[in-house]
């Protein structure tokens, strides 16, 4: 957003103007003049921005204990509907502007804490902005409440009431909640384009935070209808069941906790699996805390320390052995800690850190007496929960030892380059690409049509190992592996070291089929669960490779998807001819094409993998083996503003 964007045109004001009037349309144009300020872009996340406000109003509404059913709608025309079966916003007058409760809160910025529904009004963070903005960003919007047997309504324009707050009486109308529907602001925002999935996971893991609510989302608009119910008895812990779906897990249902300690409100769930990965998930006041904090903090601590006691007390572990540490103990580990506190402190440079140091005790103290009980009446789950852990404990030791000694003898720190690369002239990093080219002859074919001066070619063999099911001594004595971690210069896993990266762009090209999308899948493994920087620093790209050359006469055009195609055929005045022809692998292209279509920086189109969402990322990487893969990705394009479709 620019800081000094053209103030926006305004709605027609009403007749008559109070001093509350005037602070209303200066509240509304500094939030119209720098809506980045209030809800960070004007892009589309800015957008959904809008959506999030308005739900979380009501999921407040639920959480206060009042409401149990939401209904969320895409109309047909990009409108959206927020329905809830709350108490209904407030419409009696306000002592101060002289307004009902109802158009303060849909006009006074920060008005909306005032009338905070709980004790747990989410806020802080980019959420909490409050209605009166959603309200602001608007073209149009209307609320109606039922409450009193009653419906009162009122709409705005850009923010400004049309009018007074309508009221009707409805016979026999005992039910009483909230509905608020908005057109956004074309003005305001780059699209009105909705992406259903995108706030789908969002409702998605509000209804898996908010134990018992309905949430129904709908999508009317024109050949995408869609609908979808969420409504999770098990709160957290069918979070819990949901990520270790399909996973063999340790015991049959997750470890639960609900308990309220003080203010705060822990939830809490933990089920192991027979994996090697920890997957951790925190929320505070339904805010995904990304970077952890308090919460988080705490649960490990219990756990920890429990099962070392459990361990200790069951002689699983004898006077002389060392305590399983915290890695051994999250090992194949699913949990997810949700709290509720009345002033949640987010920390951090993105707000995404629970800073309440008290919480951790709360949270410490919640958890080790629900997992002691458990392990007390389950024993045979607790059997298999400190195996697993002492299994651990035993294979990092083996690891640690393989590592030392290949570190030892200089295989992994970019001394010794592995043969098969052909490394690029330039020593810049920035400046730096490495192609990881699945196939021998591919790789060939790269290295003649690239440009040797920053770009550097490592041809894969085959399929690498399946890393997800293997350990990591076992993936370091692969030597494909071993070939790209060499190359990277970085090391991996926990002594992994970013400023040592020989190349700032990895590009994965594989083929567009099957075994192209397989190695993808299982590079894609490798760089989630051993250099997650990589991504996490938005380092790792997949190459695009064209699926058809369509010749016509004598021109020709490079063809990225079968819509693309089917637009391009379809184009085509009548009479014109035609050829189509589909490349199936890279190796049917000759060096100058591939450099043209694929790696040239100046045309190529690139999909940037990044990990907004780790459940989603764990889900995809779990679900390996032949599966179509989409990842949370962006287009990164050279020239070409067109977005292209491509299953990952
Ligand atoms: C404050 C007080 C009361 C209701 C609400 C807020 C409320 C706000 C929203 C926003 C969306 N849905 C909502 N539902 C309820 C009720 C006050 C009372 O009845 O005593």
């Amino acid at each position: 957003m620019e800081d000094e964007a053209p103030a926006p045109r305004r709605g027609k004001a009403p007749a008559s103007y109070t001093a509350s009037d005037i602070q209303v349309l200066e509240g509304l144009e500094a939030v119209r003049r720098r809506p980045g300020m209030y809800i960070g872009t004007t892009d589309q996340r800015g957008l959904h921005h809008l959506v999030y406000e308005l739900v979380d109003n009501s999921v407040d509404e639920a959480m206060a204990g009042f409401c149990d059913r939401i209904d969320i709608t895409i109309e047909a025309d990009n409108w959206v509907t927020v329905r809830d079966n709350g108490r209904g916003i407030p419409v009696d007058k306000h002592k101060t502007t002289g307004k009902s409760a109802l158009e303060t809160i849909m006009t006074v910025l920060h008005a909306g804490g005032k009338f905070g529904g709980g004790a747990y009004k989410v806020s802080g963070g980019l959420h909490g902005v409050g209605a009166s903005v959603v309200n602001a960003l608007a073209r149009r919007m209307y609320v109606e409440v039922h409450r009193d047997g009653k419906l009162y309504r009122q709409e705005y324009e850009r923010g400004i009431p049309k009018g007074e707050l309508k009221t009707t009486t409805e016979k026999g109308q005992t039910h009483t909640g909230t509905t608020a529907a908005f057109l956004g602001d074309d003005e305001i925002f780059d699209t009105l384009e909705y992406d259903y999935d995108v706030l789908l996971q969002r409702f998605r893991e509000m209804a898996y935070l908010t134990k018992g609510i309905w949430i129904r989302f709908e999508d009317k608009r024109a050949g995408r209808e869609r609908d979808m119910n969420f409504c999770f008895e098990g709160g957290v812990a069918s979070f819990v069941r949901h990520v270790n779906k399909g996973r063999n897990t340790l015991s049959a249902r997750p470890i639960y906790i609900e308990k309220t300690v003080e203010t705060t409100q822990v939830e809490a769930a933990i089920q192991y699996n027979d994996g090697f990965s920890q997957v951790e998930f925190s929320f505070a006041n339904t805010i995904n805390t990304i970077d952890g904090g308090a919460h988080l903090t705490g649960l490990r601590s219990a756990l920890t320390r429990v099962l070392n006691d459990y361990a200790r007390k069951q002689k699983f572990l004898k006077d002389d052995d060392a305590n399983l540490s915290g890695d051994d103990v999250r090992e194949g580990m699913v949990a997810v800690i949700s709290v509720k506190l009345p002033e949640p402190q987010f920390e951090g440079q993105t707000k995404t850190r629970l800073g309440n140091a008290d919480v951790k005790n709360h949270v410490e103290s919640a958890v080790a007496e629900g997992l002691m009980q458990y392990l007390e009446e389950h024993p045979a789950d607790g059997r298999r929960i400190i195996e697993k852990g002492i299994m651990a404990s035993r294979a990092r030791e083996a690891a640690r030892k393989a590592r030392d000694l290949v570190v030892r003898k200089g295989l992994l720190d970019g001394t010794m380059l592995p043969g098969k690369l052909a490394d690029c002239s330039e020593r810049d990093p920035h400046q730096c690409e490495l192609y990881l080219v699945e196939g021998i002859s591919a790789g060939g074919t790269a290295k003649t049509g690239r440009d040797r001066r920053f770009q550097a070619i490592l041809p894969l063999r085959g399929k690498i190992l399946n890393v997800e099911k293997a350990r990591m001594e076992k993936m370091l004595a692969h030597e494909e592996i071993r070939a790209l971690i060499t190359a990277l210069g970085t090391g991996f896993g926990d002594t992994m070291d970013m400023s040592k990266l020989r190349y700032r762009r990895v590009i994965i090209m594989a083929d567009a089929d099957v075994d192209g999308s397989h190695i993808r899948t299982l590079l894609l493994t490798f760089f989630f669960r051993y250099m997650r920087q990589l991504i996490d620093e938005g380092c790792l790209y997949i190459a695009q490779p064209p699926l058809f050359r369509i010749q016509n006469g004598r021109q020709h055009t490079w063809i990225y998807s079968d819509q693309e195609r089917d637009a391009f055929l379809g184009k085509l005045k009548e009479g014109q001819k035609a050829h189509v022809q589909r490349y199936k692998g890279l190796g049917e292209m000759n060096p100058e094409q591939l450099w043209e279509t694929t790696m040239d920086p100046e045309k190529r189109t690139m999909l940037l993998v990044g990990i907004e969402d780790a459940m989603r990322a764990e889900e995809i990487f779990s679900t390996l083996m032949g599966d179509e893969v989409a990842p949370r990705k962006k287009w990164i394009q050279g020239h070409a503003t067109q977005v292209k479709n491509l299953d990952v």
